[in-house]
């Protein structure tokens, strides 16, 4: 059990397979296996016999819940520099359209990029799904009662996925905008998704997720017409919980601005 939020059981979590035989933009198949991708070993520090015991009760304090995921995390963010991949960790309430703006981005991107996806959910493989449909590989991690992908579940989902060099890989965190932010699964960035449906306020009541992101979508930009929504207090909210923090305003359905967040991707 996750002793940070007090949520799901590890037996419970499923990493799916690559379902999607997948061909790259250069023609090649991606089943060829990444080395580089092996599973991570946890060290305990039982197994450390030459820390003193002073060491030992320190690194014993650290080896928490987030301390062992920051070291799984930091595992993770190793390789992916090593082998050139830029990961991004998107994260949002359920519904803000984070699957809906992925299969418009991969339907962009795919031809120059090879990119893939994997995706959190309680259940189902209905997002991985959704990806595979523009032919992009995706595997699905399903989480059980936890509310939030961990640093160990990317890294068995790695293991399988085996993405090749100078790819693009978005993690599509389990809908929820409170767990996620606390677990850093390696990544370069959090990208949080807010819509426009679910009000101005959120940077306020779950700052901490706001805190952590290097950028905000607001998505559904589309339904301003029909809803109250004050996108400059939005904003002005998110900047007031993490003052760097940048702003793209889009629809994922009719692709408005989608330039901008195209262009913020190259750019990382
Ligand atoms: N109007 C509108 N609907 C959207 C937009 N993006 C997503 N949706 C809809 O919002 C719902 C949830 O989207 P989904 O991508 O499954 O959200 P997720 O749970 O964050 O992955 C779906 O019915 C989408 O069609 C958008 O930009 N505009
Ligand atoms: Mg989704």
């Amino acid at each position: 059990m996750c002793t940070t939020c007090g949520c799901g059981h590890p037996e419970q979590v499923r990493i799916g397979e690559v379902a999607h035989s997948h061909h790259d933009h250069d023609g090649t198949q991606s089943a060829v296996k990444n080395p580089n991708f092996s599973h991570f070993k946890f060290h305990s520090v039982e197994s450390a016999s030459e820390a003193s015991e002073t060491q030992k009760r320190l690194l014993k304090v650290e080896q928490d819940v987030l301390g062992k995921n920051n070291q799984i995390a930091a595992h993770n963010r190793f390789l992916f520099q090593q082998q050139h991949i830029l990961a991004l960790n998107l994260v949002s309430s359920p519904g803000s359209g984070k699957t809906t703006l992925l299969t418009t981005t991969l339907n962009a991107l795919k031809n120059d990029r090879t990119c893939y996806v994997i995706e959190g959910d309680q259940q189902t493989e209905n997002d991985a799904d959704r990806i595979r449909a523009t032919g992009v590989s995706a595997i699905q991690v399903n989480t059980g009662k936890g509310c939030h992908l961990d640093a160990q579940m990317i890294n068995d989902a790695l293991f399988k996925l085996q993405p090749k060099q100078d790819s693009l890989l978005f993690i599509e965190n389990v809908g929820n905008l409170v767990c996620p932010s606390e677990f850093d699964l390696g990544e370069k960035a959090k990208v949080v998704i807010l819509s426009i449906t679910e009000g101005e306020d959120k940077p306020l009541k779950y700052p901490h997720m706001f805190a952590a992101s290097k950028l905000m979508i607001l998505n559904k930009v589309d339904l301003l017409p029909y809803l109250n929504f004050d996108v400059e207090k939005c904003i002005a909210y998110a900047k007031q919980v993490n003052p760097q923090i940048e702003v793209i305003q889009l629809s994922a359905t009719t692709g408005e601005g989608l330039k901008a967040w195209l262009d913020w991707l190259q750019a990382q």
